[in-house]
């Protein structure tokens, strides 16, 4: 097998399970590399203007910055269906482009699929615009939403949207709806987010108005009040194995694939392979994504490995490649998870504390004890915070995937949003 073509063809998704990193491929983030590259989800209740947001946004940036090309709202109202962890997820992607940064938006047509999709994937989203009706203000949905991104997504920019079809919103009402954002933004832990007030149906139908300005300053909100996710890069270099192949004619070598979830890998550098009982210092020969060489992966690539004097016996999906000596495992974690729907799973009841379940790490399958908070019980289809005790320790860190089995059958899907112990 030629390593770096079969590589390619990697990054295009793996049949029923996409690798980790499958967003990045539809972006060709890598034709800039110089420039960094944001991860961000629009959120908010039904109907309060996400997808005309988003088309607002592209457009805008490309009257103004003539960087890439408009995307309609037709086409980002079309999502494409996603096999994410053996479910159909419906998910948009629409990419624009500011001097300074290059963005992938994604844009979720129902509550359902956000909530799936999130539940089901690491740490993704470098910032999130949230939008907010002003005639509907902060709905249950806005704060279940806020409350579900809080563990993984840094910071929030704010919308309010269909603001000027309102002649009777003086600066009084505008005053009040601020502080009622603020409020909640505030009880999830975000300080500061920028509220802008416009309307995106407006912008979209005409960028050069005084509301295309407004989602101008919404770029420019984002561009500056986000961070760039460089802090991951000073951490210690951290990839889970997601996929693993043989690399043909050399049985002295293995191809492990993931995303890098922190720090950063230089070609040659020794890493410790850990977890499933083995913890060896491996050398990675050769760091490989679409199709070409590189000397250095970065956290949020995804890269195929090529490990050195390892046999494929050594490597498996569950394991994770670390800087030497930076990574220990843990038995006690909290987690947010999504209980599988009736029309989701085979096997529908609700479970309290004390239920022993089984909890899945990649490839790994662990008993463990639920516990939850107040004596409270589970409910197919809701999404919860919940703790868990496993019987035996696992490599797990914050936005680490779990699956809960009851019986062999999926119930449940999460992630780690705390370590405890
Ligand atoms: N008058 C007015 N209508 C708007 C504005 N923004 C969006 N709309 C309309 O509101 C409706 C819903 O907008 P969408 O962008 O599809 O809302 P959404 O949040 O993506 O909706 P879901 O994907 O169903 O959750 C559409 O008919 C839009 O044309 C605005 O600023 N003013
Ligand atoms: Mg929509």
């Amino acid at each position: 097998m030629d390593v770096k073509k079969a590589t390619t063809s990697l990054c295009g998704g793996l049949g029923a399970e996409p690798p980790l990193g499958d967003r990045n491929c539809k972006s060709n983030f890598l034709a800039n590399k110089n420039k960094p590259f944001l991860h961000l989800v629009i959120i908010g209740n039904t109907n309060h203007g996400k997808t005309t947001l988003v088309a607002a946004i592209t457009k805008v940036a490309t009257e103004h910055y003539q960087l890439r090309k408009a995307i309609s709202y037709a086409q980002i109202n079309n999502p494409q269906k996603e096999r994410c962890w053996g479910y159909d997820v419906y998910i948009s992607y629409a990419e624009y482009e500011t001097p300074n940064r290059q963005y992938l938006l994604m844009d979720f047509p129902s509550n359902i699929d956000f909530i799936k999709y999130t539940a089901s994937h690491s740490a993704l989203w470098d910032g999130a615009v949230l939008v907010i009706s002003a005639s509907q203000g902060v709905e249950k949905q806005t704060r279940e939403q806020i409350q579900l991104i809080s563990q993984l997504v840094p910071k929030i920019v704010v919308f309010v949207n269909e603001y000027v079809q309102f002649d009777k919103f003086d600066d009084v009402m505008e005053q009040i709806l601020k502080e009622e954002i603020n409020e909640l933004l505030g009880e999830y832990g975000y300080s500061d987010s920028p509220i802008i007030f416009g309307s995106a149906l407006q912008a979209l139908e005409n960028p050069k108005s005084e509301q295309g300005n407004k989602i101008l300053q919404l770029l420019e909100s984002i561009d500056t009040f986000i961070e760039t996710p460089q802090h991951y890069l000073e951490k210690p270099f951290l990839m889970p194995i997601e996929f693993v192949y043989p690399v043909e004619n050399d049985s002295n070598c293995v191809l492990a694939c993931g995303r890098v979830n922190q720090g950063v890998l230089k070609v040659k550098a020794p890493v410790s392979l850990v977890g499933l009982g083995l913890n060896k210092e491996v050398i990675v020969k050769d760091i490989i994504m679409y199709g070409k060489s590189f000397d250095k992966a970065y956290s949020g690539d995804t890269p195929s490995l090529v490990l050195q004097n390892v046999t494929l016996a050594d490597v498996k999906a569950g394991q994770v490649l670390a800087k030497p000596n930076t990574i220990t495992a843990h038995s006690k974690f909290s987690a947010y998870v999504y209980w599988l729907s009736k029309e989701e799973c085979e096997l529908v009841r609700s479970y309290y504390s004390g239920y022993k379940l089984d909890f899945y790490f990649s490839v790994l399958d662990i008993a463990g004890t639920l516990i939850l908070i107040d004596d409270y019980k589970t409910t197919s289809g809701e999404h919860m915070k919940i703790y868990a005790e496993l019987v035996t320790p696992v490599i797990m860190s914050i936005g680490s995937r779990v699956t809960i089995l009851n019986n062999k059958k999926r119930v449940g899907l999460g992630f780690v949003t705390e370590v405890l112990d």
